[in-house]
């Protein structure tokens, strides 16, 4: 994004779930200092006739109900006078799996259109014709986008310049560097007859800084060897598995 305001724009079939979501927490204040501007489409309000139907029996038969195209293709129309830079992006269950690595391309866009579908899905003709991606936001079954929404808008929000408080909180997320995070502590000193690690205490940077990068690592082996398995360890980190392995080696011996 051009250091401007990114356009954010909802079609749902629901648009009063956004509405807290827009009014609270980090959401709140990126919408108040202008680093977003959200935009609510209601589908409905750009279907026709008296009744408004957004959705209709599926040909070919077969259970549940599909989405028409024509009030997702007017409502988008609406939402490209709105937002006229940005890709269209469908939340939907055979979308591509979002990462971190996703969430970053998209916060560099000066807008972004998301499209919640509801019901077994939407007509195949206006994703064909409308939309540029397809996103999942994991392999579980929900009842329609708009979380995926909100958890996607979330993830990109954060992202952007300004918006977190401390310039690099962001770069140092886990899965920005493919590690998980080190333990955090704050007081009391000891809770519960559990006392925070006394290094943390101890006022020495340097120890401090390297018992963090090693429990980040051997949390995230314990935790996710997933994530260390695609990861180029330095040589720090060679060496800290290698200390870990001669321990557990004595244990068993
Ligand atoms: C009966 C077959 N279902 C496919 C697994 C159909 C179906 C289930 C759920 C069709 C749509 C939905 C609604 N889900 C979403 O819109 C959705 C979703 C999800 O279900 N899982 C993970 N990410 C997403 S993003 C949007």
């Amino acid at each position: 994004m051009a250091d401007g305001t990114m356009n954010v724009c909802v079609l749902t079939l629901f648009p009063e779930l956004f509405d807290p979501f827009w009014d609270h927490g980090i959401i709140r204040r990126a919408v108040q200092g202008q680093k977003i501007n959200p935009v609510t489409i209601n589908i409905r309000d750009h279907a026709k006739g008296r009744h408004r139907v957004t959705d209709d029996r599926p040909y070919g038969g077969g259970c549940g109900m599909v989405m028409k195209p024509e009030p997702l293709t007017v409502s988008l129309a609406e939402a490209k006078k709105k937002v006229p830079s940005g890709a269209t992006m469908l939340l939907s269950p055979q979308g591509k799996r979002f990462d971190q690595p996703l969430a970053q391309t998209l916060a560099s866009a000066d807008g972004l259109i998301l499209v919640c579908g509801r019901y077994e899905g939407v007509d195949e003709r206006f994703v064909d014709q409308h939309v540029d991606g397809e996103i999942s936001i994991g392999d579980f079954v929900l009842t329609g986008g708009e979380l995926g929404a909100m958890v996607v808008i979330d993830a990109v929000v954060r992202l952007i310049p300004g918006v977190l408080g401390n310039a690099d909180s962001a770069g140092s997320d886990t899965f920005s560097d493919g590690l998980l995070e080190h333990a955090h502590y704050t007081r009391p000193p000891t809770f519960e007859d559990d006392s925070v690690p006394d290094v943390l205490l101890s006022g020495n940077h340097q120890a401090i800084d390297r018992w963090r990068r090693e429990t980040a690592l051997i949390r995230t082996l314990f935790k996710r060897p997933d994530l260390l398995a695609q990861r180029d360890l330095s040589s720090q980190e060679r060496e800290t598995l290698v200390k870990w392995r001669r321990d557990i080696d004595r244990l068993i011996a």
